[in-house]
């Protein structure tokens, strides 16, 4: 239904038929006609309406935007946009969004705006993100791309340093404000989350704990540059159930590992946290991990909550942990 490439145009369904196949009153949707423009039936000699299957995938889309929220005008244009946006293949169509190409659109639309320091057309980007998209999905598969992108785009020289400053400062208020509306204090169990000390990259932690938090934890954040000190001394006073470190970069690879021996030193609790960590130079550096006593968590916070999910429950049923 959602992708409207992939529907055939020939018309053949009368307004019967699409009342029938959609669910919808045939007065909404020759209303949504007569307003918008969409769909666009042709007509029978008898200046009949004809529906096509792409039609009836329009209207099944406009059904599904109104009903999540979207204003109807709103959902027209999401549904125009779609439809404008060429196919790069017949058999991989671009406009789709609920596949990979559907984000590829909105990575792409989001670096753009990042690089015309445009924060206002940013922000139109992620209302129609969030309009399609749990906010965790597109934590992962729209904002985190495309700053990895604008990452490397900066390290190759396209963009200059300001411009990814741009976009990480706008991507970390966005995460921010949805992690915050995601009520990170709610939940069960409990993830204390920081940057270790020296650490000062801090989105790959805040979209864990976005995700962390949506899948029903309660999330305490910390932040960057966390003293291994200072985080030992709130994991005695938290008790939380795991503890997870970000380190993506590899000048702080030994502070991981003093945190880390910290943690296991005295956590003050007779059940001791899990304790996990992530970081991109885990990825590039797999041996890395061998030096660290603590539960590698994946390359991103997809993984993260998979592993964790599984630590925890173990834990709960009182079986024994060990990196
Ligand atoms: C933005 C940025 C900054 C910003 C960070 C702002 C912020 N609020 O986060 C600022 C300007 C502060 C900064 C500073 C520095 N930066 Co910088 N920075 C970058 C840049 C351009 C993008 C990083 C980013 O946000 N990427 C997007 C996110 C999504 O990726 P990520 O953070 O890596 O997270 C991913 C993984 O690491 C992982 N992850 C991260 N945490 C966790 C946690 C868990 C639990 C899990 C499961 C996964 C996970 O998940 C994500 C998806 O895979 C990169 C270049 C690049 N190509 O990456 C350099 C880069 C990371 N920086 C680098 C350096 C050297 C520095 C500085 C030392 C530079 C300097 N001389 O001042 C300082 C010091 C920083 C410090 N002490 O920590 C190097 C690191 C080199 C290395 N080998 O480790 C890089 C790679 C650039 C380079 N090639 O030189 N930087």
């Amino acid at each position: 239904v959602d992708d409207l490439f992939d529907n055939q145009t020939v018309p053949e369904y009368n307004t019967r038929a699409v009342e029938k196949l959609t669910g919808i009153p045939a007065d909404t949707f020759r209303a949504w006609e007569r307003r918008y423009g969409l769909p666009a039936p042709a007509r029978t000699e008898g200046n009949h309406r004809l529906y096509s299957q792409r039609d009836i995938a329009i209207v099944m889309s406009l059904k599904q935007l109104t009903e999540d929220g979207v204003s109807i005008s709103r959902a027209v244009s999401i549904v125009q946009r779609r439809l404008t946006v060429e196919p790069s293949t017949a058999d991989e169509p671009a406009a789709a969004p609920l596949n990979g190409s559907g984000f590829a659109q909105l990575q792409h639309r989001l670096i753009a705006a990042f690089t015309q320091f445009d924060a206002s057309e940013a922000n139109h980007v992620m209302e129609e993100a969030l309009a399609l998209y749990e906010p965790e999905t597109v934590a992962l598969d729209v904002i985190q791309p495309a700053l990895i992108e604008l990452g490397n785009a900066w390290e190759r020289g396209d963009v200059c340093a300001a411009i990814g400053n741009f976009g990480t400062a706008f991507s970390m208020r966005k995460l921010s404000a949805l992690f915050n509306a995601s009520q990170p204090e709610m939940g069960s169990p409990t993830i204390l989350m920081s940057c270790v000390a020296g650490e000062m990259h801090e989105v790959g932690l805040m979209i864990t704990a976005l995700v962390l938090s949506r899948s029903g934890y309660r999330v305490i954040y910390l932040g960057a540059n966390m003293p291994g000190a200072e985080l030992a001394e709130a994991v005695r006073r938290v008790q939380p159930d795991a503890v997870v470190l970000s380190a993506p970069t590899e000048i702080v690879t030994d502070a991981l590992r003093e945190s880390v021996a910290s943690l296991h030193e005295d956590t003050g609790s007779d059940r001791a946290p899990v304790i996990g960590y992530g970081g991109a130079v885990f990825e590039l550096s797999p041996k890395l991990r061998d030096t660290v006593d603590a539960v590698y968590l994946g390359r991103d916070a997809r993984g993260a909550r998979d592993i964790l999910r599984q630590m925890l429950r173990s834990r709960a049923e009182g079986l024994v942990l060990t990196p």
